[in-house]
């Protein structure tokens, strides 16, 4: 795990784990022979550490989180390392990461390639850096740097982190060389000066200020996480405290925050969203199939996902054609993706060179005969069956065989927009969620016909501009928008019974959704609810009156209607749900006009309003969904619950502390769930989402654990 070698005066503690040298018990041990073999060895006068293939160690092995852990622990390991009389150089390539970095920084230099990047992402999966981090890094960096690094857990690029104090040089060519040279002009410098336990932190005096200006920004930026606010704390104690008090300190809260429910919620997600990449569907996998190399691209309609999906691909850095049928929309279209990469750059999310480079990138055409040499294709025009199977006909005339034809659709059966072409097995569905440029989830979807190598190609276009692609099966709504029904319908059902809209929004964002359903309909617009209702009604038949309560035999909410009737569009109106201080405010204000319309919408249906507690509307909102969770896992749409609960936490923004719907049902108790879908089924019998599913209900009878379900390593945590 640790290959020992030396090069002239030089010990090389090569660090060989694939694939990312995580840190795990056989090599911290590795490490510390290292060190004795090396400091006992008379002929060596410097050690490098460094790390094998493609990365210095990327952190501690977190499956081993879920276990007893064995001794030795990275701390006394570090000491060994700092204590060290010989110069010890950290040689660092790829991503130095957590335990990484405290290694790391144990050591008396540090070299990185200028492609490194280092950092503290404990916090993303529940905890805090555990072996010293939050005690050193602010010796280095000072406090700002440290309390920003710490609890945002972002990477920082080499020649960034050169500047913070991080990195003592930036080097070229090969790191363990490079490495080894850095250390032979280290050779007989005393390393006293250079041990960070000894250091003061800079400006310490300033600690309450920084402290408290940290606490107020993570309370706001993650409302509900533990671990941020526990890294506050830590970091805080490195000026207030000796450093070993302070070391002590950061393993106590280690410990609490490390055994809480959201770390190991956060560290399920994380290997969650690694499990999705393992895809399969009938016929292939992602070991076996074979994505065709995407070097061009096009997007079909310049609206508002067109145009975010062409900045996602732009971003990335790949040619893209923007097709629209008229100068005007095309126009509107390429101011609007200059406006977001403009935006982007601002942000730091894509660098300057990035957004001049996606100018020349981007080609504006009406001429679907520019498209004949592309290898994908995305058509983004609004939702409708005839209008899409038009373009994928037209699509399938002028592009070379080989090209990909993908629908942005959220949820009509990609079979059916395939019968227009005569290569059904190169179609598929490349769901985006809005805003596309911001939205990290890419629900892919696969058609009857649709070949494993079609999906292995978006599946790895999604990774390439920076989404987290998952793989389904198409139906009705695919994953994410047939999981989500429940959710927006339940709602509805609970307002019209008794709650208040903003009893509801309060409860879900207590639970720790970002925005609760009513405020998200007031966002999205409550026209757009009540045009999609009146399709559904057209399509059945139905007529709808205010005092229509059932399509089709199961039960309906007309409110979101009567109030867009009335002109309460949502925010864009300055009234929804909510009143707003004006037309396009975003301030919610409760509105007592709502709570006349509601009443008098209950007096002409003879509902009877009640009280309705928190427990219920978070039971009817969560379980309604989770219960068509386990139906999409039945009928086979989804593989496992990990495409799930990465839907709703990358689609719907679902807080990572809860690891997921499907994860938070197995923290409820199966049992428990299934018995409160019966009740509620029984109670609400002509809600169909309440019919539960046959495989919820065999796994809470048999009293399958989790293990056994969810067969991945990842939920085993
Ligand atoms: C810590 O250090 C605490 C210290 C305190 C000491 C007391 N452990 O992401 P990829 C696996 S906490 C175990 O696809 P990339 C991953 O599951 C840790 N396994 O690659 C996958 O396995 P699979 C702080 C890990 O190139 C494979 O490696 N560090 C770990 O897209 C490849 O991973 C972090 O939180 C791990 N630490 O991204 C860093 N890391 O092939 C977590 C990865 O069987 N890691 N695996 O599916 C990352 O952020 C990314 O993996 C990456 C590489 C940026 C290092």
């Amino acid at each position: 795990m640790v290959d020992y070698s030396v090069n002239s005066s030089v010990a090389l503690l090569l660090v060989n784990n694939p694939p990312v040298n995580a840190l795990s018990h056989a090599v911290r041990k590795g490490l510390a022979d290292g060190m004795l073999k090396a400091t006992k060895d008379t002929k060596v006068k410097a050690i490098v550490i460094a790390g094998k293939g493609r990365t210095f160690p990327a952190g501690a092995d977190i499956r081993e989180f879920s276990g007893p852990g064995k001794e030795p622990w990275l701390v006394p390991v570090g000491n060994g390392i700092e204590a060290s009389g010989k110069p010890v150089v950290a040689a660092i390539h790829g991503t130095c990461l957590g335990g990484g970095l405290e290694v790391a920084l144990f050591c008396h230099y540090r070299v990185a390639l200028k492609s490194a990047r280092v950092g503290f992402p404990e916090v993303a999966i529940g905890i805090l850096p555990g072996a010293a981090g939050t005690q050193r890094l602010p010796r280095v960096t000072g406090l700002p740097v440290a309390f920003d690094m710490i609890t945002s857990g972002r990477h920082v690029p080499a020649e960034q982190a050169k500047k913070y104090g991080i990195i003592d040089e930036i080097v070229t060519g090969d790191i363990v060389n490079a490495g080894i040279r850095y250390a032979m002009i280290m050779v007989g410098k005393s390393t006293i000066p250079r041990r960070l336990r000894a250091k003061p932190v800079p400006d310490a005096e300033n600690v309450q200020k920084y402290a408290d200006a940290a606490m107020a920004h993570v309370k706001r930026k993650y409302k509900g996480y533990e671990a941020p606010v526990y890294c506050v704390k830590a970091v805080r104690a490195s000026a207030e405290k000796p450093y070993d008090l302070g070391v002590e300190n950061e393993k106590t809260l280690f410990n609490v925050v490390g055994k809480s429910g959201q770390a190991r919620a956060q560290q399920y997600a994380f290997f969650a969203e690694r499990v999705v990449g393992k895809w399969e569907m009938p016929g292939g996998n992602s070991q076996t199939a074979k994505p065709i190399p995407v070097r061009s691209t096009a997007v079909i309609g310049a609206g508002t996902m067109g145009t975010g999906i062409a900045v996602c691909i732009l971003s990335a850095g790949l040619p893209c054609y923007l097709v629209e049928q008229n100068q005007k929309f095309l126009e509107n279209g390429l101011k609007t993706i200059k406006a977001l990469m403009e935006g982007s750059v601002k942000l730091g999310k894509i660098s300057p060179e990035v957004g001049q480079r996606a100018a020349s990138l981007l080609k504006p055409t009406m001429s679907y005969d520019d498209l004949t040499g592309v290898d994908l294709v995305i058509e983004a025009v609004y939702e409708n069956l005839e209008l899409k199977k038009e373009i994928f006909a037209k699509l399938d005339k002028v592009c070379k065989p080989s090209t990909i034809l993908c629908s942005n659709t959220s949820s009509i059966d990609i079979d059916r927009i395939a019968v227009a072409t005569k290569r059904p097995e190169k179609c598929v569905g490349v769901h985006f969620f809005a805003p596309a440029y911001h939205m990290k989830l890419l629900e892919n979807i696969y058609s009857t016909k649709t070949s494993p190598d079609t999906a292995a190609t978006v599946m790895k276009l999604g990774k390439t501009i920076g989404k987290v692609p998952i793989l389904v099966k198409s139906c009705q709504g695919f994953l994410a928008n047939r999981m989500n029904t429940p959710y927006g319908t339940e709602s509805g059902f609970l307002v019209e019974e008794g709650a208040l809209p903003w009893e509801v929004d309060q409860v879900m964002e207590d639970f720790g959704m970002p925005m609760g359903p009513f405020k998200v309909r007031d966002l999205s617009g409550l026209d757009v609810g009540s045009k999609i209702t009146a399709e559904i009604a057209k399509t059945l038949g139905v007529t709808l009156t205010d005092e229509t309560r059932f399509m089709a035999g199961n039960r309906y909410s007309h409110m979101n209607t009567v109030l867009a009737n009335m002109g309460r569009l949502g925010r864009k109106s300055g009234k929804g749900w909510y009143k707003y201080e004006k037309a396009g405010g975003k301030i919610a204000s409760i509105d007592d006009d709502v709570i006349t319309v509601l009443n008098n919408h209950c007096k002409k249906l003879g509902i009877e309003r009640r009280t309705i507690s928190s427990q219920e509307i978070i039971e009817r909102l969560m379980y309604s969904c989770i219960n068509e969770g386990f139906k999409i896992l039945e009928e086979g749409i989804a593989k496992r619950p990990e495409e799930i609960d990465i839907s709703w936490l990358y689609g719907f923004t679902f807080p990572k502390y809860l690891g997921g719907p499907m994860y938070y049902a197995n923290q409820v108790g199966l049992g428990r769930v299934y018995d409160r879908i019966c009740y509620y089924h029984e109670n609400f019998p002509f809600s169909k989402h309440w019919v539960p599913s046959q495989l919820l209900r065999r796994l809470s009878e048999q009293n399958i654990p989790m293990s056994q379900w969810m067969a991945s390593p990842g939920a085993r945590l």
